[in-house]
Formats: C-alpha cells, sequence, structure tokens
C-alpha cells in the first residue's frame, strides 16, 4: 500500500501527467458533487445606475461601431466564458432613433424583453415585429435579424441569448446579411396576430417545430391574461400567479433552450423557499421587493435584473401593502427536463 506521503512524491504522478492522463481519486469529489454547485453568484444589476452608462455609449458609439452597442450583465462567478447564469446570457441594449442594428444571424437562441421607449422594430426572418414596452420578442437560433428605430428617445430592451451553452457544444455558427436591414417579406406582426386565438391556430405549417412560430408576445395580452386570473387564484406557493409564455405548436417553452415566464406577487406576498437545477434570470417589470438567496437577502426595485444560480434556495416577497409586483424570467428549465436531470423542492431555509 501506498501511504499518502508517498503519493505526494511517488513519480508515477507525473509520469502519467506527461502521458495525458491523471488520478481520479483525486478529482472524484469535484465531479461527482453530493449537489450542484453553481459557478454563478446570486446578484442585482442595477437598472438605474447602469441606465445613464448605457445613454453614454449611446452618444459616443455609433452602430458601425459598435455592431450591437449593449452592456453585458456578466455574473461575478462567470466572466470567463462571460455569463449571466450558468448556460444563459442577459444583456441591456440600446438603439436610438434613426439607427439600424444591421441583420445577422447566430446559431444560439436569442429573444429580447422590452424596457423602455416606443417606435422600434426587430425584423426575423423578413417579419417586422414592432416592439413596446413589456413585450417578447423572439429571435430562434438561426434566424435573421436586425433591428431599427423610428420613434423618438431611446429604445431599451433585455436581450437574452443561450450561447453559453451553444459555445459549450461547440455548435456556434455565424453570418452577416447580404445587407445592412432585411426588406419585409410578410405582413408586419403576422405571426403574432395569426397565432392570438390560441385554440384556433393555422393549421398549414406541417413544421411543428419546438421553436415557437410566435414574434412579439405583446404586453397587452400578458395584462389581458392576467386580468383573466380568478380574483382568489392562489397561484403557486413559491411564484405567485406564474403564467408561461408557450410554443402554441407543443404548449411547451418558447424555445427549445429557454422558457419565459411573467408572474404577478400580489401585495404582502411572501412565497416557500424552494430550489430549482435550473438557473434563472429575473427582470422587475414593476414594483419592488427582495428575495433570499441562499439567507442573503437582496432588495429589488423596478428594472433591475437578477441572477438567481441553479440550486440557491430562494423566497420571493412583495412587502408592499398596497402595489404589485410584476417579474419577467426566464430560465434553462427546458434542457435540463429535457435531458432528464430538472429537480425542483420546497425547502427549509439553512442557517
Ligand atoms: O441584438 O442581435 O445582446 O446578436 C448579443 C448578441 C444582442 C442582437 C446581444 C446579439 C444581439
Amino acid at each position: 500500500m501506498t501511504t499518502s506521503t508517498e503519493a505526494e512524491t511517488d513519480p508515477a504522478y507525473a509520469a502519467i501527467e506527461d502521458l495525458g492522463a491523471a488520478p481520479l481519486w483525486r478529482y472524484y469529489g469535484n465531479l461527482f458533487p453530493a449537489e450542484p454547485r453553481s459557478a454563478a453568484v446570486p446578484y442585482v444589476w442595477r437598472y438605474h445606475a447602469l441606465r445613464p452608462h448605457l445613454l453614454h455609449f449611446a452618444e459616443t458609439l455609433s452602430l458601425e461601431e459598435a455592431e450591437r452597442r449593449v452592456l453585458m450583465l456578466i455574473n461575478p462567478g462567470m466572466s470567463d466564458p462571460p455569463a449571466t447564469v450558468n448556460s444563459l446570457y442577459a444583456g441591456i441594449q440600446v438603439i436610438l432613433p434613426g439607427e439600424t442594428a444591421q441583420a445577422h444571424r447566430h446559431a444560439a437562441n436569442a429573444f429580447r424583453f422590452v424596457i423602455e421607449g416606443d417606435g422600434a422594430y426587430t425584423t426575423v426572418d423578413g417579419e417586422r415585429l414592432h416592439m413596446r414596452p413589456g413585450d417578447l420578442l423572439l429571435t430562434p437560433g438561426w434566424h435573421w435579424h436586425d433591428h431599427y428605430h423610428e420613434g423618438d428617445g431611446p429604445m431599451i430592451w433585455l436581450d437574452a441569448l443561450d450561447y453559453p451553452l451553444v459555445n459549450a457544444l461547440e455548435a456556434g455558427f455565424f453570418e452577416l446579411f447580404e445587407c445592412r436591414s432585411q426588406r419585409p417579406v410578410v405582413p408586419d406582426n403576422i405571426s403574432s396576430r395569426q397565432f392570438v386565438h390560441g385554440h384556433l391556430v393555422p393549421a398549414w405549417d406541417i413544421a411543428r417545430s419546438e421553436v415557437s412560430p410566435i414574434g412579439n408576445y405583446p404586453w397587452a395580452q400578458t395584462e389581458r391574461a392576467f386580468d383573466a386570473i380568478a380574483e382568489d387564484a392562489e397561484g403557486s406557493q413559491v411564484d405567485g400567479i406564474v403564467l408561461e409564455y408557450t410554443n402554441p405548436w407543443t404548449g411547451g417553452p418558447v424555445m427549445p433552450t429557454m422558457s419565459c415566464r411573467v408572474q404577478r406577487l400580489p401585495p404582502g406576498f411572501r412565497g416557500a423557499a424552494f430550489r430549482r437545477t435550473a438557473s434563472s434570470v429575473l427582470h422587475v417589470v414593476r414594483g419592488s421587493g427582495t428575495i433570499l438567496i441562499d439567507d442573503e437577502r437582496y432588495d429589488w426595485h423596478d428594472r433591475d435584473v437578477i441572477a438567481v444560480p441553479g440550486w440557491a434556495i430562494c423566497e420571493l416577497r412583495n412587502p408592499s401593502a398596497t402595489e404589485d409586483a410584476i417579474l419577467f424570467s426566464f430560465s434553462n428549465e427546458p434542457v435540463l427536463r429535457a435531458l432528464g436531470l430538472y429537480r425542483e423542492e420546497l425547502t427549509e431555509r439553512q442557517g
């Protein structure tokens, strides 16, 4: 038998290293943790603090120079490669009146959630989509997309992409379109209008893709969906009145790698503590409140963005006596579910 001191000096360690091999017994605990340990840490990006800097770059950096003018929201635990949480990235993009962000496509799936402004459009595979605050616009992988702004004042939105996953899988592709902007080839906003009825959807498209055919999920419909919920509905004990944006073909998430939700926390809401293997990002649409993440309390306010690492113990609260809080969120739950790795549980807080 070899003792541990002998092991330190055993020349066989260096010999196997030179041969491209390693002793599993020195790696075991890290490779097979008892439970997930996220590289991401909990973090809150303050919209009111970032916004002036975003506008500074809007004044000093042209879209010809920047391609996309975006402040990436990089998790302090995930700088290389940069990500917001595990397989997801979020950023805050600004475009000014008269500007165009040139057409391109990438293998990564993307979507945008509009924060402020009016009069901008994104064209996705030849469909012009009008962007208004609270709208969710999908740019599925390998769809051409460009943005332009005809309105007044800055247009700002939250971007989300799954590039950390796509790059980890070494499946990233990127192409510029042949000209700066696409010409529309179908009527504006047609996909949202055709699918708005939900129970009566165009049946001639036989693709039935895992990617939603809807380009824009307008905020006006989201509000209508909330208004239709019964007054005394209890909702989820952890998430309140939570709605999922769905792919009308499957009833499942809008894209195979990202699920999008919006939730209303009524005044005084105190959520139960829970954890999930999925990692998520929250964006405050309205209101303010707190989230306990692994026993640390974080305040959040209007338009902030919050990183929630996978398997962290979380608890949401809306302490206001009178105001609802509305959160938009996205997560990698569909990836974990597809691979049989999704778990969630109610939990006691530690400590
Ligand atoms: O608007 O197409 O934040 O391609 C990152 C990559 C936005 C976009 C991002 C992108 C875009």
